[in-house]
């Protein structure tokens, strides 16, 4: 039975991170299956791109009033979501992150009326860091426990909810997803050409360089391996830790062996040219960025923190090791690099994995059927549709 397209409203972080890459990545699939997608934010969604039929973009605007010490930026959301969920008559909002979005959507909810079904996807740091705050940590859990449904990206997010905030709700597990027709193996032979010579092997980072991600270990990694054979290491991104690195760097002398590639958009182009790569992180709700290079047939070395074990299979599309054990990821690396067979195997792996498990179709289909279900309308069952 074909189901009826719904109108669906999306708040998220429109310049930054993981969580607006999937939601804004989400809305297009929503909308190339016939749904309305109204974007509800302070700024167009960076991986928004080129016009898109069904999509539509409500800007919020800030009341800058003069006896604001902070302009309230919160209730002018909230007050947006309410005014376009009347307007354009929305089935769902769909908020990502819960601070501030979540606690909006609770505020809408109260303008609107019951009709309007909030659902919540929580992406990590609004969890693991933000519900540490004791100022914070009531209205998170009052706008989780208040949502129609709540989604997380992995199983780690989903136990740590419940045991930070002491949640007893259903949290339907919504994995990160890529879209194959982006991300898939690209001939980057020419530029990797302008970084390394064909005898050297190529580690690459990409972050938002928070102390989270613990660059100073891909560092060390990187030093371990490169005191064993032939290797350059990418830096892709940039944020607070950056300079720190870049002095890093310097003192132990590898300033020949380092580039930094700065923000990249093309980054199915820019990771098909890495052997390997490296994801240490301290916390690490999912790792979009490895799924991106397993799409890309690049295995990842990295952490166990949080959910990267649910993405990387150890052994098989990549290795773990606990967090700050550089010693165990250099020699995992170096395995890899030594082993040519090992890595052929790892890379058809990756791509299988990237294509079966979390591929963009799959994951939509989860978050229509959510949407269905808290509408109460009868649910087509999955398909297996991807790989
Ligand atoms: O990784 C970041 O610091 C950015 C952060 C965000 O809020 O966008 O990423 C989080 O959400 C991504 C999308 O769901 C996940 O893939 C990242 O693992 C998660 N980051 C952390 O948990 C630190």
């Amino acid at each position: 039975m074909k189901q009826q397209p719904l109108k669906i409203g999306i708040t998220c972080y429109p310049s930054l991170g993981g969580s607006g890459v999937v939601a804004t990545e989400l809305g297009k699939l929503l909308a190339e299956q016939g749904h309305q997608v109204h974007f509800i934010a302070h700024s167009i969604p960076f991986r928004l791109g080129s016009f898109h039929k069904n999509i539509f973009y409500h800007e919020v605007e800030v009341n800058d009033y003069y006896v604001f010490r902070y302009p309230p930026y919160d209730l002018s959301l909230a007050t947006k979501m309410a005014q376009v969920a009347n307007m354009q008559q929305l089935d769902v909002l769909h908020v990502h992150y819960a601070v501030p979005h979540a606690v909006c959507a609770f505020l809408a909810k109260q303008m609107v009326g019951d009709q309007l079904k909030v659902v919540t996807t929580l992406h990590g740091t609004d969890i693991t860091v933000l519900a540490q705050d004791e100022s914070l940590k009531d209205l998170i859990r009052l706008a989780i426990n208040e949502s129609d449904a709540v989604t997380a990206v992995s199983e780690d997010l989903i136990r740590e909810t419940r045991e930070l905030l002491d949640i007893t709700r259903d949290i339907d597990l919504t994995y990160n997803f890529v879209d194959p027709r982006v991300y898939y193996p690209r001939h980057s032979e020419s530029l990797r050409r302008d970084y390394a010579n064909p005898a050297e092997k190529v580690l690459m980072h990409i972050s938002n360089f928070r102390p989270v991600k613990r660059v100073g270990d891909v560092l060390d990694i990187f030093d371990r391996v490169q005191r064993n054979m032939p290797a350059k290491l990418l830096l892709v991104g940039e944020g607070p830790e950056l300079p720190k690195i870049q002095c890093r760097i310097k003192e132990m002398g590898l300033e020949d062996k380092v580039h930094f590639l700065g923000k990249q958009d093309e980054i199915a182009h820019v990771i098909s040219m890495a052997d390997v790569l490296l994801l240490p992180s301290e916390k690490e709700s999912f790792g979009l960025v490895a799924l991106e290079a397993m799409a890309c047939g690049v295995p990842t070395v990295g952490s166990t923190a949080g959910g990267i074990p649910e993405l990387v299979t150890h052994g098989e599309t990549g290795f773990l090791a606990p967090i700050g054990d550089t010693a165990a990821m250099a020699e995992h690396v170096l395995t890899i690099f030594k082993d040519a067979e090992l890595a052929e195997r790892m890379r058809k792996a990756c791509l299988q994995r990237a294509t079966t498990m979390f591929c963009n179709e799959l994951i939509r289909g989860k978050y229509e059927q959510i949407y269905y279900r808290v509408l109460g309308r009868e649910v087509n069952e999955l398909k297996p549709i991807c790989g």
